[in-house]
């Protein structure tokens, strides 16, 4: 059982709702064509990264991959927010010019998320030795994919993180595949915290069907980091869909499917919950309601949301001072007519 005991496990539980209620809601909100852009990707399995979440404070910071909303919401993110982000809205958490793989509030310690695979993990350091120079006890924590654990990057900043001691914790959230390729096919040892080790920083591997697990042992590696041994958790999971949207996994068959989803941190959290009596069918149900609510509440919230006007277009984009690009027609009519 998690240190927090049940009632932390029913906290966990109604945060893995929300976060599976916001995607499906998402998924809806991109079928009536209302998502500016056409990528976007389902955090949907993953939901177990709520226990790594649960042992952040108030004042740290983290960096996601493009596969972030649950991280966010985790986090404390509005949902609201959230989805007029990911609809183009000027009240979204970036004016709506970020999108799904661009979602950032300083406010939530949200240094950004980021589409390059691997472009979120060196920016924790930063964060970190920022930390340690001003005598903060913050951590900061990159949230990634399994691809990344191929990218050079993360060696540089795990190298860096161990030597200079940094409260930094680097979370790799393994789905068995980066777009199509499975774990396998793409590293040799597949058990990706001994490499974290071999860097000489803590390194653990949770199963992500297990939030207490999760937590459990993220509390662990959490307090050692804030105390200046960084840390490494793999959570083990399953895409249950697609890469994006648009992918419909012709790469793996069904009862690939049917075993990865039996790895759901929200329905074994449900049954343990019901089997130590914390909570029965009927009040996991109104939780249920409650998030199918404030969610149906947030499509709503973004689809009658103003989009930005179009003088905000390079507001809060460039730095005082410097140098604007030229509008694409303007810079297109220069061109042409040059050539005439
Ligand atoms: C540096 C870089 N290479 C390739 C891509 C294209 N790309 C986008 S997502 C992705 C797979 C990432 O897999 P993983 O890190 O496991 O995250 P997941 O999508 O499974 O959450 C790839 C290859 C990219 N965005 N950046
Ligand atoms: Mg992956």
């Amino acid at each position: 059982m998690a240190t927090g005991g049940n009632k932390l496990l029913l906290d966990l539980y109604r945060t893995m709702r929300r976060i599976r209620t916001f995607e499906e809601r998402v998924n809806e909100l991109f079928v009536r064509g209302e998502t500016a852009g056409s990528m976007l990707h389902m955090s949907i399995g993953e939901e177990a990264i709520s226990g790594v979440c649960e042992t952040m404070e108030q004042g740290d910071s983290f960096t996601t991959h493009h596969r972030g909303h649950g991280i966010f919401i985790a986090r404390g993110a509005d949902p609201n927010r959230m989805m007029s982000e990911i609809a183009g809205k000027a009240d979204g958490y970036c004016s709506g010019k970020g999108g799904s793989m661009h979602i950032a509030d300083m406010g939530l310690g949200a240094l950004g998320a980021n589409a390059i695979v691997g472009g979120g993990i060196p920016h924790v350091v930063g964060a970190g030795m920022s930390y340690r120079n001003r005598g903060l006890k913050n951590v900061s924590v990159a949230f990634f994919g399994d691809g990344a654990s191929q990218q050079g990057i993360l060696y540089e900043a795990m190298n860096m993180a161990a030597l200079w001691k940094l409260p930094v914790v680097f979370c790799c959230i393994n789905n068995q595949y980066g777009m199509g390729t499975r774990i396998d096919r793409a590293a040799a040892n597949t058990n990706l915290h001994e490499r974290a080790i071999a860097c000489g920083l803590n390194g653990v591997a949770v199963d992500g069907g297990d939030v207490e697990e999760v937590h459990e042992a993220s509390e662990r590696i959490m307090t050692a980091a804030r105390n200046g041994r960084p840390g490494f958790i793999t959570l083990t999971c399953y895409r249950f869909y697609g890469h994006a949207r648009l992918d419909k996994s012709p790469y793996r068959d069904e009862a690939e499917e049917a075993e990865g989803r039996k790895r759901d941190a929200l329905v074994n959290a449900r049954a343990r919950l019901i089997d130590r009596k914390t909570a029965d069918a009927a009040s996991l149900d109104a939780l249920d309601e409650a998030a199918a609510e404030e969610m149906n509440a947030a499509v709503a919230h973004a689809i009658a949301a103003l989009p930005p006007d179009q003088d905000s277009m390079f507001r809060d984009v460039y730095a005082e001072g410097e140098l604007r690009p030229r509008p694409l027609r303007e810079h297109l009519s220069m061109i042409l007519g040059e050539a005439r």
